[in-house]
């Protein structure tokens, strides 16, 4: 046997069918976050997923993010997030708390709730970088996100069956 046979393999394919989404998206920096759901509604669609499967949550800002976030994925419908975000520096120091804030909080909501959250929030030096991150030169960090939620929801999926003992997984009682 080979050496990379020893062990099961486990991961999340690339089909989006029967899963459940929700897209959580920031209004600051509309003309950004808009492409980069675009970008995410298409590949999920594209990959099987139904527009009915699909929720998109929008809010004021990216420090909005977490919490909302928190709550659709505390409510047990959807098997991955994605949070969509544009954080653009400016002249003070808001931009460090936003990034930062947005960031941890993201990653807290899903430690919390074992929900995948997808952390597609864009946080750059100038509009131009942020332009080239939603479909330009960077190609479309929506896209992406929406390749990983499919990705982690179906992962996910695997190591719970996979975490079960043997004869739970065939659904026999002990
Ligand atoms: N929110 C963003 O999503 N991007 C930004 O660039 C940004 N800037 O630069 O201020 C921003 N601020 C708003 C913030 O996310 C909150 O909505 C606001 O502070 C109210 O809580």
């Amino acid at each position: 046997m080979a050496e990379n046979q020893k062990f099961g393999k486990i991961d999340g394919g690339l089909s989006a069918e029967g899963l459940h989404f929700a897209i959580v998206v920031s209004r600051f920096n509309s003309f950004i976050t808009e492409r980069l759901l675009q970008a995410s509604i298409d590949v999920l669609e594209r990959a099987g997923a139904g527009s009915k499967e699909i929720d998109v949550v929008h809010v004021p800002g990216s420090f909005e993010l977490p919490l909302t976030a928190k709550k659709l994925a505390a409510g047990g419908k959807y098997d991955a997030l994605i949070a969509i975000g544009c954080i653009i520096r400016g002249e003070t120091a808001h931009y460090d708390y936003v990034c930062s804030e947005t960031a941890r909080g993201l990653q807290l909501a899903q430690m919390d709730t074992g929900i995948p959250i997808m952390f597609c929030v864009l946080t750059c030096d100038t509009l131009e970088q942020a332009v080239d991150r939603a479909g330009l030169k960077g190609g479309n960090k929506g896209f992406e996100a929406g390749l990983g939620a499919i990705e982690m929801a179906q992962l996910s999926r695997k190591l719970r069956s996979a975490a079960k003992p043997a004869e739970a997984r065939k659904g026999r009682r002990t």
